[in-house]
């Protein structure tokens, strides 16, 4: 054996940063992280507010271990629901190394975008500016906007990505990596996420819901896992319940002689058998609640502190 140390040793540093990942609803946060990640660890839709809880997310790169929090868009929040999924977007920027203010290019600065960048003026964690789904608009239209932003808050870098094709993302994780603090690893390298499957197959079932139903129904709904029974031959049986506030609200879910919750239910498990790599026998209860959205044991099944 020689005494020179190999990479690897004690003497190599490892570097780690738990990044913040904000901005107004729909801005395409959730898309961003599981690109990165290169994985499903948060839902996404075409809908505002798809994304309710903080979601952790691991990403390993160049030695670094990046540590992504994806929340939910920030707007003024009126529900009990809102409010405590607007505070846990604000908490995980508390605790971050870095926020990446993700902005949607096209919708460009917006007055939910403009207050959230208020608040941010006033944070000490550093902030970087995101400009993304760069793919849907015009480069020239990017300077104005980035120019605008940074008047208001001097963005210590300033990005063009476009998440949902790749662009720019990887040399944004080569700028993370090289600025996260130098530290020991927080989590184990094969982690990918902090969302325990129970929590999955109601988000994946949600993502259903935000994909096939419109107006009031997606935001008036909660998924939650009453049931997960292991099988002997290796498959799961989970049995989720579906709050909506209202009986139209069910009466839409459930659809013409149940085609729509059937084909809700078909997508979410072709999705979860993939994510598991197992077979699912999932059934889905549709139950009439209304004001769920004000309970505090509801809020609390989705992963949310209740704030009251
Ligand atoms: N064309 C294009 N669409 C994008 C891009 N990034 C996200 N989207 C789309 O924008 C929509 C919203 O994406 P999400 O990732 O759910 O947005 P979010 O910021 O997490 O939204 P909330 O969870 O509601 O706060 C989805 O339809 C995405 O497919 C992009 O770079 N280009
Ligand atoms: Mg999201």
């Amino acid at each position: 054996m020689s005494d020179i140390p190999e990479s690897g040793g004690p003497e190599e540093q490892t570097r780690c940063g738990i990044i913040a990942v904000v901005g107004a609803p729909n801005a395409g946060k959730s898309t961003l992280v599981n690109r990165l990640t290169g994985s499903k660890v948060s839902i996404v839709s075409p809908k505002p507010q798809t994304t309710r809880f903080r979601i952790r997310a691991v990403v390993m790169h160049k030695g670094a271990q990046l540590v992504l929090a994806d929340t939910p868009g920030i707007f003024s929040p009126r529900r009990r629901l809102d409010r405590a999924m607007v505070a846990a977007a604000w908490e995980s920027t508390q605790d971050a190394d870095l926020a990446l203010l993700v902005v949607d290019a096209r919708a460009g600065l917006t007055e939910a975008l403009q207050s959230i960048v208020s608040v941010l003026k006033r944070s000490k964690v550093p902030v970087w500016l995101v400009l993304n789904k760069t793919d849907l608009i015009d480069t020239k239209r990017l300077l104005p906007l980035t120019a605008a932003l940074n008047e208001q808050l001097s963005f210590a870098e300033t990005l063009m990505i476009s998440a949902e094709t790749g662009d720019g993302l990887e040399r944004m994780l080569d700028m993370l990596a090289s600025h996260v603090p130098q530290g020991p690893y927080l989590f184990p390298e094969d982690d990918l996420s902090d969302l325990p499957d129970r929590m999955l197959a109601a988000e994946i079932v949600r993502e259903q819901i935000l994909r096939q139903t419109h107006e009031e129904v997606p935001h008036h709904a909660t998924v939650e896992t009453e049931q997960w029974e292991e099988r002997r031959d290796g498959s799961v049986r989970i049995d989720c319940t579906i709050y909506v506030g209202r009986a139209s609200q069910k009466a839409i879910l459930i659809g013409d002689k149940g085609a729509k919750i059937k084909e809700i239910g078909r997508r979410a498990r072709t999705e979860l058998e993939a994510l598991l790599e197992r077979r699912v026998h999932l059934f889905l209860n549709v139950k009439e609640r209304s004001g769920w959205d004000e309970e505090r044991a509801r809020i609390r099944a989705i992963g949310l502190e209740d704030i009251g």
